[in-house]
């Protein structure tokens, strides 16, 4: 197995420098309460990696492990270490621990004396340790407590119940989830392992300081014209009363404030202008210029980057209802993205590496946007930086997910401490875009029978934490809209937007979960659509991680074991019958189930960008997987793309062409998002599938300044295919050329007019020639979806899953993720096309 997806240590915070660091990553002894199992845990890490590395577990991820290691998760364990402590650092003032991110109920001893407990996976803990300390050997130990026996406990222990998403079988698979601050996700969810993972996550260390530790630091921008003003706060912590200086040091200027310090909690603010700013912008739209800003306090100093743009979100009302639309820079900006969920079930694994190939593949499939889904958790530093640096916005929900949650004042008081934490560790990102309550937490009132009964008393439940969390966001971040819940109509209005689509975000799963055609993405017109999704199948290379060969059918126990949403594996095959001839073997019906995921998931988007600026953003439902499974991800585990990701590259370029059919007419657009006004050229070709063109006309567009939707003709099908034999027969071939800034843009779509199962496909022979990792491939008669696969190569071709036209060859060069071969690499390589399943 190719270990290159999780080798480097998981990324820390922003750890700020000083002046003496006991640093506790590292080799710790790991036990279980009862003293078995014992092995290394390596800080930062989990038990179950610990474990999985020392031989005690099996891989959860293969076949059906995931029973087997769920005790892990119903007992405590122990980990401790020794570390030496010098006199020097011992007649500091204040000597603290920091811990980053601990998962999730700890109990911190040093040598014997309890420091302190945890009980919030979201919140960064801070323990004064001075007072156990001594010179020489000291001891630490970390007792990670049971979250299954915890919520069991709290759960006995409500007045009423508090109902949450619950499946035994499918996951959410733990009662009571929902009453413990940690990601929903862990319980399991529709797509996701349940692992109720324990350890350390993040940063952690003593420090000894003489003058102050900085809980934060973050800034407000002011953009005028040619100018910008950076208003810049530092909350700091000392431990005796004096003098001190704030250092403020951003694009060559030094700005020094003084600050007379009380003990305890401290505001300092500095305030410095930048002159002639260089914008930072989405991913599309321009460049992501970052400035270093070094922010500095007697023993203590943080460093960030900071991308200067001025953001809003605007949701008037309008003749419609209310819109959503970020506007950057003066410039509104159609959101093209996906929904993000955590990249591991082993938190050990979340490592930059990790994040830094799915941000690049978002990025390189022309996304601007990912929402931080609420049932999975707030990210490490890395994760906004590299969003930050690849121009990718983030809708961040808070840390609530189709449940209800309790309200009673020491929760509550939890969630604001959680919120306005978290708010000020990651406020000053560029990429975030606005704060989100929750997501569907007010869909799920209507979701349980206690709440349909009782509607009031839920109701209040919420109302109360929203109030909380809403007046926590707006206190930590004044620069930012607070939005409800997703989805929402918008700020003060909880309008029903599952189903009314004039406002707000929107969630339509009408296709994937009611089970509708690909054309009833045609019935809505959100606003922006955060989530809507269809499943497929793995590619053979994933399957092969986990399941064994005489398991390779779709209805094998482990085939269904990675599949988490109840009857998914029916639904995709009820779809074939609809739309496609059904496959003949295993591989075919893996290949099949990504081709209609992304006609799912195409027709949407396509359409949608249609719509603009009705609709400003769509965001499918979802990027990638924390574990290998069946699921609505355009990436899998370990960042491999499906088919959806090669064609989000193509629906999300900056410039499309699209054609529409509802019932019997064609209208064929094309849609920018480019900045400047421009002219596309938008050629039609009629196709017969015997490979001939039948007909060619050519269309001059004009492109609006800041991007918009034309529609460059309408025509009756049968203007196209009089008969209906003809329908099946025949097919369009749309393709654009525009060139704006210097860069020529181009795109190409196929139309067919009929479902795909009607085709009269030939029997095309496709022919693969290679140069090096560049591969070209020919045909004498039209072929559909073409997707070449390097088999067990680590690496992506820059255009796949591609129509493929007599005379027209197409190249397509693999860029490699691992030492590979040109020889190696060409006796690895697969082809299939849609004729060729069946
Ligand atoms: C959405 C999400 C997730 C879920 C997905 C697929 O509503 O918010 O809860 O995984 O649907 O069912």
């Amino acid at each position: 197995m190719d270990l290159r997806w999780y080798t480097d240590a998981m990324t820390t915070a922003t750890t700020p420098a000083s002046s003496s660091l006991i640093d506790f990553a590292g080799a710790w002894q790991l036990r279980d309460a009862d003293g078995g199992n014992a092995c290394t845990l390596s800080v930062p890490g989990d038990v179950h990696s610990a474990l999985l590395s020392a031989g005690l577990i099996p891989d959860p991820y293969v076949g059906m492990n995931e029973d087997a290691v769920q005790w892990v998760g119903e007992r405590d364990w122990l980990a401790e270490r020794s570390f030496q402590v010098d006199a020097a650092t011992l007649a500091a003032p204040s000597i603290y621990l920091n811990a980053d991110a601990l998962d999730t109920l700890c109990v911190i001893t040093i040598n014997g004396q309890v420091l302190g407990e945890t009980a919030n996976y979201h919140r960064r803990y801070r323990f004064e340790a001075k007072p156990l300390l001594h010179v020489g050997d000291n001891r630490i130990t970390i007792r990670f407590r049971s979250p299954v026996a915890e919520v069991t406990l709290r759960g006995a222990k409500l007045a009423y119940p508090i109902p949450h998403s619950f499946n035994a079988t499918y996951g959410p698979k733990i009662k009571h989830w929902n009453l413990l601050r940690k990601p929903a996700c862990h319980a399991g969810w529709d797509w996701g392992i349940c692992l109720q993972s324990l350890g350390v996550r993040g940063d952690l260390s003593l420090r000894a300081i003489a003058q102050a530790r900085i809980e934060h630091v973050y800034t407000r921008q002011e953009h005028d014209a040619g100018a910008v003003t950076l208003h810049v706060t530092a909350e700091v912590d000392a431990p005796r009363a004096g003098s001190s200086t704030l250092t403020i040091v951003i694009d060559g200027q030094t700005v020094r404030v003084p600050a007379t310090l009380s003990v305890g909690a401290n505001t300092v603010h500095g305030v410095v202008t930048i002159a002639q700013p260089s914008l930072w912008w989405p991913n599309g739209h321009g460049a992501q210029p970052l400035y270093d800003l070094t922010v500095s306090i007697g023993d203590e100093r943080i460093a960030k980057k900071i991308g200067l743009r001025d953001l809003r979100v605007l949701n008037e009302k309008d003749e419609i209802g209310r819109a959503l639309t970020v506007q950057v820079n003066g410039r509104d900006i159609f959101c093209k993205g996906a929904n993000w969920i955590p990249t591991d079930a082993l938190p050990q694994r979340q490592t930059r590496d990790a994040y830094a190939e799915l941000i690049g593949s978002a990025q390189q499939a022309n996304m601007n946007m990912l929402r931080v889904w609420g049932g999975g958790q707030f990210e490490a530093d890395a994760f906004y930086e590299l969003c930050d640096q690849h121009g990718i916005m983030l809708w961040h929900d808070f840390m609530f997910s189709c449940s209800l949650y309790p309200s009673e004042a020491t929760f509550l008081a939890e969630i604001g401490a959680e919120i306005t934490y978290q708010i000020k560790r990651l406020r000053d990102h560029a990429a975030i875009a606005l704060w989100c309550g929750d997501n569907e937490n007010v869909g799920a009132l209507t979701w349980f029978e206690e709440s349909k009964k009782s509607r009031d008393r839920y109701l209040i439940d919420f109302v109360r934490l929203d109030d909380t969390r809403g007046a926590a966001a707006v206190a930590a971040d004044e620069t930012r809209t607070y939005w409800p819940s997703s989805p929402c109509a918008g700020p003060g209005d909880f309008s029903n937007t599952w189903h009314q689509d004039g406002s707000g975000d929107m969630h339509y799963w009408s296709v994937w979960h009611e089970g509708k055609s690909f054309d009833a993405y045609y019935d809505v017109k959100p606003r922006f659509c955060s989530e809507f999704g269809y499943q497929s199948f793995n590619s053979l290379d994933s399957v092969k991680t986990y399941c064994p060969p005489d398991e390779w059918n779709i209805t094998s126990p482990t085939m269904e074991f990675h599949q988490r949403n109840d009857g998914g594996n029916r639904r995709i095959n009820e779809m074939f019958s609809r739309y496609f001839r059904m496959p003949v073997g295993f591989a075919e019906t893996l290949y099949l189930s990504q081709v209609q995921q992304s006609l799912a998931i195409k027709t949407a988007v396509e359409y949608w960008r249609t719509l603009r600026p009705q609709c400003m953003g769509t965001l499918y439902w979802q990027l990638n997987d924390l574990w290998p499974v069946a699921s609505w991800a355009s990436l899998e585990y370990r960042g491999k793309w499906k088919q959806l990701h090669h064609h989000a590259r193509r629906f999300y370029a900056p410039v499309v062409s699209v054609a529409v059919q509802k019932k019997d007419d064609v209208e064929v657009w094309a849609v920018s998002d480019l900045g400047d006004a421009t002219h596309a050229q938008v050629t039609i070709e009629l196709w017969s599938f015997t490979g001939t063109v039948l007909s060619t006309t050519t269309h001059q567009v004009a492109l609006p300044k800041g991007g918009g939707a034309v529609k460059v003709g309408a025509w009756p099908v049968t203007d196209f295919a009089p008969t209906t034999a003809d329908r099946n027969e025949r097919f369009l071939q749309v393709s654009l050329t525009a060139t704006a800034a210097g860069i020529t843009h181009t795109h190409a779509n196929t139309h067919v007019f009929t479902e795909w199962k009607r085709l009269r496909l030939p029997d095309a022979k496709v022919t693969v020639k290679t140069n090096g990792l560049a591969v070209t491939l020919s045909t004498a008669a039209p072929a559909l979806f073409v997707h070449l696969n390097a088999d067990g190569v680590r690496g992506e071709f820059d255009d796949n899953s591609i129509t493929l036209l007599p005379g027209r060859p197409r190249t397509l060069t693999f860029a490699a993720k691992q030492d590979v071969t040109p020889a190696a690499f060409a006796a690895t390589l697969s082809l299939l096309h849609l004729r060729a399943t069946y």
